[in-house]
């Protein structure tokens, strides 16, 4: 009788790791993509005839601070020329400088703010 010898199942093929040359394996460094926003600071700038409680209140009531925070803020500009009251997106720092110069004008007052980018 003739017995068979049990099949040797084939052997799969080692894959090879794909390469792109002759065998080097290349990282690419990839430049950085994400950044974060750029952030702007509102800036109040000095003048001659707006009241000091005026600017106080303003910095209070638009940027967040207590009395404290804002007196020394409005004193910085009085004594500087300008002063950071706040830094934001640029959405909102336009928005912030808009309600200041309108409270501003409404209460008969020059007092003036702008934004400009953080790092200017
Ligand atoms: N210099 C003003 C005064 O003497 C006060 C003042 C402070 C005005 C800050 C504007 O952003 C300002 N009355």
């Amino acid at each position: 009788m003739v017995t068979k010898s049990p099949a040797i199942p084939p052997v799969p093929p080692v894959r090879q790791p794909d390469r792109d040359d002759g065998g080097s394996v290349v990282l690419e460094r990839r430049t950085q993509k994400v950044r974060p926003p750029q952030m702007y600071q509102v800036v109040m700038l000095n003048d001659d005839y707006t009241p000091m409680e005026f600017v106080v209140v303003v910095i209070q009531e638009f940027f967040g601070k207590d009395l404290e925070a804002a007196t020394q803020i409005m004193l910085k500009i009085h004594l500087e020329g300008r002063g950071v009251c706040g830094v934001y997106s640029k959405d909102v720092a336009a928005t912030k400088v808009d309600q200041v110069l309108d409270a501003a004008s409404k209460a008969g007052h020059p007092l003036k703010c702008i934004s400009e980018p953080v790092d200017f």
